[in-house]
């Protein structure tokens, strides 16, 4: 995994949380709404909230977080070019380009090979505050290691780049050196061979114990622990090896940040793909029993240990918040807070996480320079009436 920090040792809370590998399936479940506690209202919840906005689209509505692993019909949905339907009994995922031994394989032929599973929450890059970032998740993925795929296939020694296509297709009309092309494309990203055999990356089959289901890829997807949802190719059909960068829409011209640098020579642009999650928390959930609030919130992040996580109300002090011990490496990680004595009226609450490279979740204010919408992982600031 390199980068210097151990995944074994995560750091949370100031605790070391040994043995918390990613294909750990802790049983340790969050703590359910108690009978005694009351929901404590936020103020800035949109009014018109809609769980499934439009057709094809679906929310999570984080007020109502109560597990660590988000049930299969609430976890988030979104795609681009509509939901192909694919017969799990003609499906074939095919590996092509620079392999030894080009594969082809049925639902079967994936489901005989050695079984992985890893718990990894995501969200779409896309993920706003103004909807109070509804699309997210964390479910429990089953499939095959990629890596074993690509080492079957006999990937050769100069291919640098691994792409994944989806059964959807879009007309895309594509414009390069003043000409143009009209062309149905499939829904196409790509990783570099590092990041591919990275251990973790999944082919899944099943999400939460069944078959996925038609809106979240079904019968195959990848799922590419610590990255931005769309990394996760859904309806995966294709994987093509090659010795180039590619350069598909929703690389290249399609979930790019622009992101100013400053140095010496002043501000550089840079733009980049949509890639690794960046370190973001936000408070999703408070309730009150008496006097005493419990905040509750999620963090999500490239898989990096945590240093800390911490809440401030009404400008006051920042405290150290608990993350919950189901945590793992690419999972979301739950943070609770105890706020004793909270008085009637309308507060403010504030949380930010550190990493163990002390990179801070950075402040709305930090973002300026970057000018797209993509990777908004700025400290939120949540309004709750306290009655
Ligand atoms: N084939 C395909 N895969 C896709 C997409 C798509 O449009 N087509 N959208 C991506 C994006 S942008 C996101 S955020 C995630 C959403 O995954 P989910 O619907 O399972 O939450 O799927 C990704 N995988
Ligand atoms: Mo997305």
């Amino acid at each position: 995994m390199g980068r210097g920090v151990s995944r074994r040792n995560v750091l949370m809370g100031g605790t070391a949380l040994v043995g918390l590998g990613t294909s750990a399936v802790p049983n340790l479940g969050f703590p359910l709404l108690e009978s005694d506690e009351v929901l404590v209202p936020f103020t800035d919840f949109p009014s018109d909230f809609n769980p499934n906005p439009r057709s094809g689209v679906r929310y999570l509505d984080t007020r109502k977080i109560k597990n660590f692993i988000t049930p299969s019909d609430q976890f988030f949905t979104v795609q681009h070019y509509g939901r192909p339907s694919i017969d799990p009994t003609k499906y074939r995922l095919r590996i092509s380009g620079l392999v030894e031994k080009p594969l082809e394989l049925s639902l079967h032929n994936l489901r005989q090979r050695q079984r992985s599973v890893h718990i990894v929450g995501f969200e779409c890059s896309g993920n706003s505050p103004r909807r109070i970032n509804p699309l997210v998740g964390n479910a429990r993925w089953s499939g095959v290691s990629l890596r074993g795929l690509l080492q079957e296939s006999g990937i050769k020694a100069h291919a640098t780049e691994v792409i994944f296509w989806g059964a959807d297709k879009g007309t895309e009309e594509v414009s390069h050196g003043g000409t143009k092309a009209k062309v149905d494309q499939p829904f196409g990203r790509s990783l570099a061979v590092a990041d591919a055999m990275r251990s973790e990356v999944l082919v899944v089959y099943e999400m939460n114990g069944e078959p996925l289901s038609p809106e979240q890829g079904a019968p195959v997807r990848l799922i590419v622990p610590g990255w931005y949802g769309v990394a996760n190719v859904k309806w995966l059909t294709h994987i093509h090896v090659q010795d180039r960068r590619f350069m598909g829409k929703f690389m290249a011209r399609e979930y790019v940040t622009l992101r100013g640098l400053q140095s010496s020579e002043g501000i550089v642009w840079n733009e980049t793909s949509v890639s690794r999650i960046q370190l973001k928390s936000m408070v999703a959930r408070v309730t009150r029993r008496g006097r005493r609030c419990k905040i509750l919130g999620f963090v999500l992040n490239d898989g990096t240990p945590l240093s800390s996580v911490e809440v401030r109300i009404n400008e006051g002090p920042w405290r150290p918040a608990t993350i919950d011990r189901s945590s793992t490496a690419y999972s979301w990680k739950l943070f609770t807070y105890y706020w004793e004595n909270a008085p009637r009226g309308e507060h403010r609450i504030l949380s930010r996480v550190i990493d163990a490279y002390g990179r801070v979740q950075p402040e709305e204010k930090d973002l300026e320079l970057k000018k797209t919408r993509w990777e908004n992982n700025a400290q939120f600031t949540r309004t709750v009436m306290i009655a």
